[in-house]
Formats: structure tokens, sequence, C-alpha cells
């Protein structure tokens, strides 16, 4: 069974997050596919890819990483190859624009997925949260960076320092989607614009995404020693005790016991 429900309909694709049990929770399983399928769609020239979920009864669009497969300390949650990072950097780099279309609450790195996406639409039932505060996880420098780029330092800091989920207005106020439509319309509404991108010169259209990214990425060029500090104040959080109480009381449904260690 796959765990993404991918189409191709000539130069506009679909791909459906697909990970019921779960709450289309981004575990490697979906992850793989949905690398597998945003490659296949480069090689069938897709300029416009949209990027959706499976409904679930719960209305969440994604759980984010799937917490079960974070490691217990000593080890980077979210290392370079982390096959959720390898996600992001295949939507990043997919030549045409990449259109988040949202339904419900989206967590965690699946917040980051969408910040990650190029434009996101989203329905009046659509909610926000990015949630390493809540599980203990150091959050990783390229994930923080789509975040302030995105809703600027203190919406940034606001949402990582709560963890809390922000709703479909200020989302849009703050520049987390472009537009919020009724739930009935966004689907249509969606398809409108992936029309309109259509009618215009690919090569234009690939070439901007491309140097708006470089231009955005420029801005935040970091010195070597400044990074490897970066790094180590992320291994004494993935190193904590409290990363590891985190986890746990995920796993053992209960609320974390924080200690500061
Ligand atoms: C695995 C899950 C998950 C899940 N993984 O239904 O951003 S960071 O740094 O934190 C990053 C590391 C990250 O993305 O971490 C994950 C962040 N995600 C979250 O914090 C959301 C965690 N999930 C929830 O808060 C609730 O599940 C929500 C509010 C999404 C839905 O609550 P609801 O009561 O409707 P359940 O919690 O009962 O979830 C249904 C099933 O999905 C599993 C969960 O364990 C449960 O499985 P069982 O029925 O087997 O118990 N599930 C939910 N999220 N991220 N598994
Ligand atoms: C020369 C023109 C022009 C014009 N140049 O009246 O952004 S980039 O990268 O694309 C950059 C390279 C750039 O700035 O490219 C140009 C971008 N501009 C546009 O795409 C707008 C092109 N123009 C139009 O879409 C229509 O002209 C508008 C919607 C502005 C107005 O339409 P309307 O039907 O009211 P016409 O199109 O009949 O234009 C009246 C006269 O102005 C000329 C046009 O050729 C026409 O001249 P003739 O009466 O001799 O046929 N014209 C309009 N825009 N950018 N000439």
């Amino acid at each position: 069974m796959s765990f993404i429900v991918g189409e191709i309909n000539g130069k506009i694709a679909s791909l459906s997050l697909n990970n019921e049990k779960k709450l289309n929770a981004l575990s490697s399983e979906v992850v793989n596919d949905a690398v597998a399928f945003i490659k296949e769609c480069k090689e069938k020239k897709v300029l416009v890819l949209l990027l959706k979920a499976q409904a679930n009864k719960h209305n969440v669009w994604s759980a984010g990483h799937d917490v079960s497969e974070l490691p217990i300390g000593r080890r980077d949650p979210l290392g370079y190859d982390d096959s959720l990072e390898v996600l992001l950097r295949s939507v990043k780099e997919f030549p045409g624009p990449v259109i988040g279309v949202v339904r419900g609450s989206v967590w965690g790195a699946a917040c980051d997925l969408i910040m990650t996406c190029d434009l996101v639409y989203a329905d009046k039932t659509s909610t926000f949260a990015i949630t390493p505060a809540k599980l203990g996880v150091p959050y990783n420098p390229s994930g923080i960076q789509h975040f302030v780029n995105r809703i600027g330092l203190n919406m940034a800091k606001e949402m990582f320092f709560t963890a809390q989920p922000v709703d479909c207005a200020i989302a849009e106020k703050w520049g987390i989607v472009n537009r919020i439509f009724e739930v009935e319309e966004l689907d249509a509404k969606v398809m409108e614009v992936a029309q309109k991108i259509c009618a215009n010169a690919p090569l234009a259209v690939q070439v901007s995404k491309q140097q708006i990214n470089m231009l955005s990425d420029s801005m935040s060029a970091m010195n070597p020693v400044t990074f490897e500090l970066l790094q180590g104040l992320r291994r004494k959080v993935y190193d904590s005790h409290d990363y590891a109480e985190g986890i746990a009381s995920f796993k053992e449904k209960r609320k974390p016991v924080y200690t500061g260690e």
C-alpha cells in the first residue's frame, strides 16, 4: 500500500499524504513514497505540484514527524540525512511551484513542510503548530530559517516558544498562508492559481522560484565557527533528560515533567 496518493495530469500533479492510522504523520515510508513521486513529477516535466493530505475523522492534515521514529538521545533527531529533511529539500528543489493545500491541523515538522512550500492555500479549519518545545526537541537551523524567512522574528519566536496552534486568520495575517478559502471552494480556487501559472512560460516561472529561494537563503550566510557553536547547543538538548522525557511522555500518553536538564 502506498503512503501517498499521486496523480499527474499534464503540467499539474497532486500528491496526497496517506498515513491514516498515524494522522498522516511523516513516517519514513510516507517520506520515501513522497520523494519518489516528486522525482517522477520532475521526470515527467510537471510544472505545478499540489501537496495535499487524505482527510481523516480527526481533521488532521499531518501530525508531523512520526514520534516513534525519533531517536532517544545521543543522535541528532533532525540531521541532514533524516528522511524528513530529504523530503523538505526535494520540495524546495522541485523545479516548479509546490502549492500546499491545507485542510485541518498541521503539526511540527509538517508545519516546516508547509513553510517550505512556495505557495500555501488553506480552508477555515486550518491551524499550524511547530512543537519542538513541547517534545523537548532541538529544532534544526534550516527548519528555523524557513519560519524566520516566512513570518519574521517575533512571530517565529511565538510559534516556537508556545508550541501552540495558530488559527487560519492569524496564519493569513502572518503570511504562513497566501490565502484562506471557504472549505468547499478551496480545491477550485487552488486549481485556478495552478492553471494561471501553467499559462505562463515554464522556464521563467522555474527560474524565478530558484532566484527567490537563493536570495532569501543568502541573507543568513554563517561562518563555520558560529555554525559549530550552534550545533553544540543543539547537542546539549538532544543529549538532555528533557529530550528523552518529551519523547517518552508522548508515547506513554502523559504530560511531560521537564527539569531543565
Ligand atoms: C506518531 C502519532 C503522531 C505522531 N507520530 O488523536 O516539530 S518537532 O520538533 O516536535 C518534530 C520532531 C515533530 O514533528 O514531532 C511531532 C510533532 N507532532 C505533534 O506534536 C502532534 C502529536 N499528535 C497530537 O498532538 C494528537 O495526535 C493530535 C492533536 C494531532 C490528534 O489528537 P487526537 O486525540 O485526535 P490521537 O492523539 O489519539 O492520535 C491518533 C493516533 O495517531 C498517533 C497517536 O499515537 C494515536 O495512535 P494510537 O491510536 O495507536 O494511540 N499519532 C498522532 N500523532 N506525530 N504517531
Ligand atoms: C510596448 C505596449 C506595452 C508594453 N510595451 O491596451 O516584467 S517583465 O519581466 O515581463 C518585463 C520584461 C516587463 O515589464 O515586460 C512588460 C510587462 N508588461 C505587460 O505584460 C503588460 C502588456 N500590456 C498589456 O497587457 C495591455 O496592453 C494592458 C493590459 C496594459 C492594456 O490593455 P489594453 O487592451 O487596454 P492595448 O493592449 O491595446 O495597448 C495599447 C497600446 O499600448 C501598447 C500596445 O501594443 C498597444 O499599442 P498599439 O495600439 O500600437 O497596438 N503597449 C501596451 N503595453 N509593455 N507597448
